[in-house]
């Protein structure tokens, strides 16, 4: 197996298909791989981690410098099974990143983080998130207040878990109480399906023991989640993400997994059919404009 891990850059050259790029990235397996511009230099640099052909895992971060890739070093934690997202998660402009996973297969070594970016400098959090590894974390500010807050699943030392946790405004987060089960491997979402201004959440994932599978959706009522009656099948081992597929304003959603009544993969669209949508702003008319020694007025 490890000889034939890789890790690459393919430029899309349009008409002419995709080429494989001479980048000199690690070459990991059982990792994760995203974009993002940690020193807002508008260059998207890459994240990487997971194992690599030596069987050491790793995590890497890659500065687009306009013409390659340089490693730069931080103090982030070598993970595999990992999921992470970058976000402004402070407000000041710069992307920070909480990621979990672990670092062995001992379930001590599973291992949540946040680590705040100051002028491309990442610091730890002083934050005590519960530690989970085979899941996903996803930013969202459910309760519209301004500060983001996150979702994340996964398993952990006492189980399957899914945590939604609150901004408090200073740097910390609190686990906002919800009855939605704990699911490992999978994905949790946010996204508003019902078009009501407010984040709701899709999750697929495993439950407890791993034998069975949901993809459910919870509907946001003023930070109380509402379970969504759907047909949806209990997959196991799958992947859900959502887009307006048909261009109605509405999110729809896709999923993959394995269905274990029936022993088969699946990969299903479900069109949502709520009868609100995201209709676009009416454009403005009749506006003036007046112009005062260097200032526009609209009327
Ligand atoms: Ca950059
Ligand atoms: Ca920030
Ligand atoms: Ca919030
Ligand atoms: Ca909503």
């Amino acid at each position: 197996m490890t000889e034939n891990i890789i890790t690459a850059i393919y430029r899309n050259d349009l008409l002419f298909g995709f080429t494989k790029m001479n980048f000199d990235f690690i070459n990991v397996h059982s990792g994760s791989v995203s974009w993002t511009d940690y020193d807002n230099d508008t260059k998207q640099d890459v994240f990487i981690t997971g194992i690599n052909s030596e069987g050491i895992v790793i995590s890497k971060l890659y500065k687009n410098n306009g013409f390659g890739f340089n490693e730069v070093s931080t103090p982030f934690h070598s993970l595999y099974n990992s999921s992470y997202e970058f976000y402004d998660l402070d407000n000041d402009g710069d992307l920070d990143v909480l990621f979990s996973g672990q670092s062995a297969e001992n379930k001590n070594s599973y291992i949540s983080k946040i680590f705040i970016n100051n002028n491309g400098i990442f610091n730890e959090s002083a934050n005590n998130i519960p530690s989970v590894s085979k899941g996903s974390v996803s930013w969202g500010d459910f309760d519209a207040d301004g500060f983001p807050d996150f979702v994340m699943n996964g398993e952990s030392k006492d189980g399957n878990r899914l945590m939604i946790m609150h901004n408090n405004h200073d740097g910390t987060f609190i686990q906002h109480s919800a009855d939605i089960p704990g699911i490992a491997f999978g994905k949790v979402l946010w996204a508003d399906f019902d078009n009501d201004g407010l984040l709701d959440i899709i999750l697929t994932g495993n439950l407890q023991g791993n034998f069975n599978g949901i993809v459910k959706i919870y509907r946001n009522d003023n930070g109380n989640f509402i379970e969504v009656n759907n047909d949806l099948p209990g997959i196991i081992n799958g992947n859900v993400a959502e887009g307006d597929y048909d261009n109605d304003f509405k999110l729809d959603i896709i999923f993959t997994g394995h269905d274990p009544v029936t022993n088969k993969n699946i990969c299903s669209v479900y069109r949502n059919i709520v009868n609100i949508t995201n209709d676009l702003p009416i454009e403005p008319k009749g506006l003036t404009t007046t112009f005062d020694n260097s200032i526009i007025n609209f009327n």
